[in-house]
C-alpha cells in the first residue's frame, strides 16, 4: 500500500519511479517538503544497495529546483540505520563487489548531505548507530521518538565515527563527545535531547512525525536563496572538507590493523551476519562478546 501511495506520487510530480531501498515522497502540495523513506529491512543495514540508492536519491532532489527540505525517516521498526555493511569494510565482500567504489559513494553521500542546497530533518524513531548515526550528525536538524537510540560503535570495533565524530563534537562539547564515543554508548532519545545530540524527543512516534511535518512545510514556504544561503553561513561553524579527510585517514590507517580486521570479521560471524538479534543491542553485544 505504501509503496503504491509513493508511486502515485511519484506520478503527480513527475517524480522518477521509487527504488528499492529508499522511497519518495511529498509532504505538503508542491511537494518542496518531501521525505526519503530508507527501507531495508530488517535492520536497514547501510549496505552497498541502501548506499547506491541514498546517492541517486540525494543527487535527484538536489538538482530538481523543487525540493527545499527533506525529512530522512525509516519504516523499519526498530531502526532508523544501524552500522555499515561490516563485509564491506572486511575481507567478506560479497564476489562482483567493488568496496572501494561503494565506500566512495558512502562518503560521497555524507559530503552531499553538507553541501546540498536542501535542508536535512532527520526522524528518528529506532536505532542509528555507526553509519545511521553518521548520516544524521551532517544533515541539518536531528529529532527523536520515543524508539530512538544513538551510538557508535566504533572505538569498541577499533575504528573512528569517521563520518559524525566532528560533528558531535560541535553539537555536544568534546567532555561528553568523549564520554559517548569512547565507550561506544548507547543513547536514549531523551538523553539525547537533553545533551543536544538531537533537538527535541517526542514520546510517540505521531507526536514526532506532526512536529516534523509542520517544521519542514513552515521552512519549505521560505525562498531557496534564503534556506540556501543561512545552511551555507551555519556551515562555516562546521567542520571542513578537509577535516573529513583527515578522518578519513585516520579510519583508513585503523581498518588496516591487522587485529581491526580480525575482529570485524568475529562480529560478522558471532553477529550471524548482522541479525536482527544482535544489532537491536549493536554496542553492547560488541563489548560483551569481544572483550
Ligand atoms: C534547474 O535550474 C537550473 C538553473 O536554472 C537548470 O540548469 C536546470 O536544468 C534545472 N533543472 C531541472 C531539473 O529543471
Ligand atoms: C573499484 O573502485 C575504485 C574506486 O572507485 C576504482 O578506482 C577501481 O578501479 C575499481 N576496481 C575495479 C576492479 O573495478
Ligand atoms: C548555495 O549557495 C552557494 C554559495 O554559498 C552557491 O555556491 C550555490 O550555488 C547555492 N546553491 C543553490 C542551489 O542556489
Ligand atoms: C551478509 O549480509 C550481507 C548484507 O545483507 C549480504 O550481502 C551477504 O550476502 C550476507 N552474507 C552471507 C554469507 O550470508
Ligand atoms: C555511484 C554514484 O552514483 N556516485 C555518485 C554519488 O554522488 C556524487 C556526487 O557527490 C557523484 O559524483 C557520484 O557519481
Amino acid at each position: 500500500m505504501r509503496s503504491m501511495i509513493t508511486f502515485a506520487l511519484h506520478l503527480i510530480v513527475g517524480r522518477s519511479v521509487a527504488r528499492l531501498t529508499v522511497g519518495t515522497s511529498c509532504i505538503n502540495d508542491a511537494c518542496s517538503a518531501a521525505r526519503l523513506t530508507i527501507s531495508n529491512p530488517p535492520v536497514n543495514l547501510f549496505d552497498k544497495n541502501v548506499i547506491s540508492d541514498l546517492n541517486e536519491s540525494l543527487i535527484e532532489l538536489t538538482g530538481d529546483n523543487q525540493t527545499k527540505v527533506v525529512v530522512v525517516s525509516s519504516d523499519v521498526p526498530g531502526f532508523f540505520g544501524a552500522q555499515i555493511d561490516l563485509n564491506i569494510l572486511g575481507s567478506t565482500a560479497p564476489p562482483g563487489v567493488n568496496a572501494s567504489a561503494v565506500l566512495e559513494t558512502y562518503y560521497d553521500n555524507l559530503n552531499l548531505l553538507l553541501s546540498s542546497s536542501i535542508i536535512f530533518i532527520a526522524e528518528v524513531n529506532g536505532r542509528a548507530w555507526g553509519a545511521g548515526d553518521e548520516h544524521i550528525l551532517r544533515m541539518d536538524m536531528r529529532f527523536a521518538g520515543p524508539e530512538a537510540q544513538f551510538g557508535a560503535p566504533e572505538a569498541a570495533v577499533g575504528l573512528i565515527h569517521v563520518g559524525g565524530l566532528q560533528q558531535l563534537t560541535r553539537l555536544i562539547g568534546p567532555g561528553l563527545a568523549s564520554e559517548y564515543m569512547l565507550s561506544a554508548a548507547q543513547v536514549k532519545a531523551t538523553e539525547a535531547a537533553r545533551i543536544g545530540w538531537v533537538n527535541s524527543a517526542y514520546p510517540s512516534p505521531e507526536a514526532l512525525r506532526n512536529h516534523v511535518n509542520k517544521l519542514a512545510t513552515r521552512i519549505a514556504l521560505f525562498s531557496f536563496e534564503a534556506l540556501n544561503l543561512t545552511k551555507q553561513s551555519i556551515a562555516e561553524q562546521g567542520p571542513t572538507q578537509q577535516a573529513l579527510r583527515r578522518d578519513r585517514a585516520r579510519f583508513e590507517a585503523l581498518a588496516m590493523v591487522p587485529v581491526v580486521g580480525q575482529r570485524l570479521a568475529n562480529i560478522v560471524e558471532i553477529s550471524k551476519n548482522q541479525s536482527t538479534e544482535w544489532e537491536l543491542n549493536n554496542n553492547n553485544n560488541i563489548v560483551a562478546n569481544l572483550y
